[in-house]
């Protein structure tokens, strides 16, 4: 075909196969009936894609369904799951669904795969875990079912699977692995089973198959870009060269695929490379390509923007003067990052909704491409105009650029992105603060309870007054303030009831933001979020978060934290305009939350806490493009703060335990007080802590809030004494990993309870050595 798409949502218009699986592992419905549903969500898939203009029997249309995670269908199909769910198989070895789920979402003692981001997006996958003990064997028929099952209903579905580079790429040593194991060394033994997995969707009816590489463009994996392009020359040069086998294309999306890779890839059998030509440059003309089609994928499968289609055009149709037998037109990615209709929002400004593409309107392009490659520009000179024209209007319309927020940002010098001395600083809050030796504190989020959710739900529909629902929340205010001052817990906060997710409460509260009704993107298994639109000049029309803390500061005599998320993880959690370096955005978001902070300290909080948990998401692949990145993301976290006075301390949170990446970026950052995610990996959070020098205040989590356990007095006063053991006494502050807000109130309280009693003893037994 002339035209296709890497992959597309899985999720459903209306998140039906979240209902469904989540109805399951609940026993509410069977296998069976799972099953069926699954098999409607593919079909519903297929049917839209096919009106939307891909071809029905062509392989144009993917079938990129999965139950939980495309990483995870790979390690099925293969056989690699680790020993602890050997059991879990069918008497002949098949992994079905009770040892698929379970290896997602673990079981008792059972752990599950380590779940990790997706390159640099926000979704997660689950970590394969491979030694040289896994015996790779086809365990599941799964893929040449679903090839089957579209036959059946007249399609050709090109079948998309996560490659065997990729797969060993990602995956991490098994417990039982000798130290300095490296799953890509376990190659050759994995390709003779996808050797067999090709085969088998040959037999049920697949012309094209679909190998995902991303790992190829990937500059920040444990394997050198040389050493996973030599692993492709090998990969495709043993699978290229079976005779019964669906035709391949291998999929590199995500980045500039490497040179080398490129190479390989080009001198190799596959049939088909499709390269991401969005985030990437056009390649070079390399040796065998003259046997090749070119997939350019010209259409970004990670924004939401309609975009220059035109622009896209002439990348697509210079990919053609490299010799391939074949260009089509493609997305960048799979559009599994992004929702799956603008149509599907009522809501959205036209004006707005006229600039946007997501996954139905981003096939609507592809087709209009795939046209103009097979009928010549002047084909699509109508669509071509009407994007170019949008595009214009998107430049022009009035909000895309405000005056007075472009003055404000130009009048900035080096000085507004400085706090005065940190030890000053120190210095005075101690003095005024008034707090304790080993702070103890929370994240920032209580348990989102059924009540509240209702709450807001019925809010949120237009029930009931707004005066009832701000009673509601204040009274959850009163409940949880009350609650922290029985716990005894040193700085307090207000629970953040009032907000639905830490990103969009704000998106609602700015301008420049827009919000969705139904654009879910899957985040992992069956969870998802719904990501702002940040299409305009950002702006703080009135204060936001004021009136809540200080009406919770207002209930109690201890530090009441304000709280606020950071303009790095407001971007990385969005989806952000392209037409201006993400640092100029980044910087009025931070002047924003700035105008905020200084209302927090005018209303008389001494203590505001500004959340970065995904400083460490938007670092970019490639090592050359790093330093800048940190230079903007950690400027407009201190263009934020800055202005704070020097007795007003600035908290961050940060929750991911490679905490070694960023170390001098979270520094830099120059906050007073940093909470990080670490109860797992402790020991080593704190040797690199203490390694780095880092001197400001920080609270290494004493208890893995992902988890129901709660943790007792000896375990967390064991980490808190290695803590007050290796890092200075007044540096350290004790606190969970994260926000409470997933977990329930009984084990919060059982668990805090703890963290406070293991602070006294710890307290207790320093005030006896001194
Ligand atoms: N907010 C936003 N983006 C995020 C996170 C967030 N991206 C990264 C990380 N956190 C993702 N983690 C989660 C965790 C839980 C859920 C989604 C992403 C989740 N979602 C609910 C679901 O799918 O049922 C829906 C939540 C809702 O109703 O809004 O549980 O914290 N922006
Ligand atoms: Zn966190």
């Amino acid at each position: 075909p002339a035209g296709t798409i890497l992959g597309y949502p899985r999720i459903g218009r209306r998140r039906e196969l979240k209902r469904a699986v989540e109805a399951h592992w609940a026993g509410k419905i069977d296998e069976t009936e799972l099953e069926r549903q699954a098999a409607a969500v593919r079909r519903a898939t297929r049917e839209r894609l096919a009106a939307l203009g891909l071809g029905r029997t062509d392989s144009a249309i993917p079938e990129s369904f999965s139950y939980y995670d495309q990483v995870l269908d790979a390690a099925v199909a293969v056989g690699a799951l680790p020993e602890r769910f050997a059991d879990l198989r069918d008497a002949d070895g098949t992994i079905g669904l009770p040892a698929y789920f379970t290896a997602a979402r673990g079981e008792g003692e059972r752990a599950p795969l380590e779940m990790t981001k997706w390159f640099d997006t926000n979704y997660h996958y689950l970590v394969p875990e491979i030694g040289p003990e896994t015996t790779f064997a086809l365990s599941t028929d799964r893929f040449a079912r679903q090839v089957a099952e579209a036959r059946a209903d007249g399609v050709t579905v090109r079948p998309v699977i996560v490659g065997p580079v990729t797969l060993l790429a990602l995956a991490k040593p098994t417990d039982a692995a000798p130290e300095g194991f490296d799953p890509l060394t376990r190659l050759d033994d994995l390709l003779p089973v996808y050797v067999e997995l090709l085969a088998s969707l040959r037999a049920a009816g697949a012309q094209w198959v679909q190998l995902d590489e991303p790992a190829l463009v990937s500059e920040s994996l444990p394997a050198s870009p040389a050493a996973l392009a030599a692993a492709a020359a090998t990969a495709y040069r043993v699978l290229g060269d079976e005779a019964d086998r669906p035709a391949i294309v291998v999929a590199a999306g995500y980045a500039q695929l490497s040179a080398e890779a490129w190479t390989a890839l080009a001198a190799s059998p596959v049939e088909a490379i499709a390269i991401d030509l969005h985030r990437g440059a056009q390649p070079p003309a390399v040796d065998g390509l003259a046997a090749k089609t070119l997939v350019g994928g010209v259409i970004d499968g990670r924004n939401i923007w309609r975009g220059d289609l035109d622009a896209a055009w002439g990348r697509l149709d210079a990919l053609r003067t490299l010799g391939a037998a074949a260009v089509a037109a493609g997305t960048s990615t799979s559009l599994q990052h992004v929702p799956h209709d603008v149509d599907d929002e009522p809501h959205l400004d036209p004006h707005l909704a006229s600039w946007l593409a997501f996954a139905d309107e981003k096939v609507g392009q592809v087709v209009t491409l795939a046209t103009g490659l097979d009928g010549g520009r002047d084909a699509i000179g109508v669509e071509l105009d009407a994007a170019s024209a949008a595009l214009a209007d998107r430049r022009s319309a009035p909000g895309v650029r405000d005056g007075a927020v472009r003055a404000r940002a130009a009048a900035l010098t080096p000085a507004d992105y400085r706090r005065g001395s940190a030890d000053e600083r120190e210095a005075v809050q101690r003095e005024t603060l008034g707090l304790p030796v080993l702070p103890t504190t929370t994240i920032g989020s209580f348990p989102q309870t059924g009540d509240i959710r209702r709450a807001r739900a019925r809010h949120a529909s237009g029930e009931g007054t707004a005066a009832e629902y701000e009673e509601f929340l204040r009274d959850e205010i009163r409940r949880v303030v009350r609650l922290q001052e029985d716990l005894d817990l040193d700085v307090l906060v207000h629970g953040e009831a009032e907000r639905n997710d830490m990103v969009q409460y704000f998106a609602e509260h700015l301008d420049g933001f827009a919000v969705t009704v139904n654009g879910w993107v899957q985040s992992y298994g069956s969870r998802a979020t719904r990501p702002s639109i940040l299409w305009g000049d950002v702006s703080r029309p009135a204060p936001i978060t004021v009136g809540w803390s200080t009406f919770a500061q207002s209930l109690t005599g201890k530090h009441v934290k304000g709280m606020l998320t950071g303009p790095v993880t407001i971007l990385a959690w969005s989806f952000v305009r392209d037409d201006q370096p993400l640092g100029e955005t980044a910087d009025q978001v931070a002047l924003a939350l700035r105008d905020e902070i200084a209302d927090l300290e005018a209303a008389g909080i001494r203590i505001v806490q500004v959340d970065e948990p995904a400083l460490r998401e938007l670092l970019p692949l490639t090592q050359a493009q790093q330093p800048a990145y940190l230079d903007w993301s950690v400027g407009s976290f201190r263009l934020a703060t800055a202005a704070a006075a020097p007795g007003t301390q600035v908290h961050t949170h940060l929750c991911y335990s490679e905490f070694a990446v960023v170390i001098d970026a979270i520094a830099a950052l120059d906050a007073d007080v940093t909470s990080i995610e670490a109860a797992r990996s402790r020991g080593e959070v704190i040797a690199d802590i203490r390694t780095s020098g880092f001197s400001r205040g920080i609270g290494p989590g004493v208890y893995d809030i992902h988890s129901p356990r709660v943790p007792s007095v000896d375990e967390i006063a064991g980490l808190l004494q290695r803590a007050v053991d290796e890092l200075p006494l007044g540096q350290v502050w004790v606190n969970p990993d994260c926000g409470l807000k997933t977990r329930g109130y009984d084990e919060t309280v059982a668990s805090l309870r703890n963290l406070v009693a293991a602070t006294r003893a710890i307290r207790e037994q320093l005030a006896v050595q001194v």
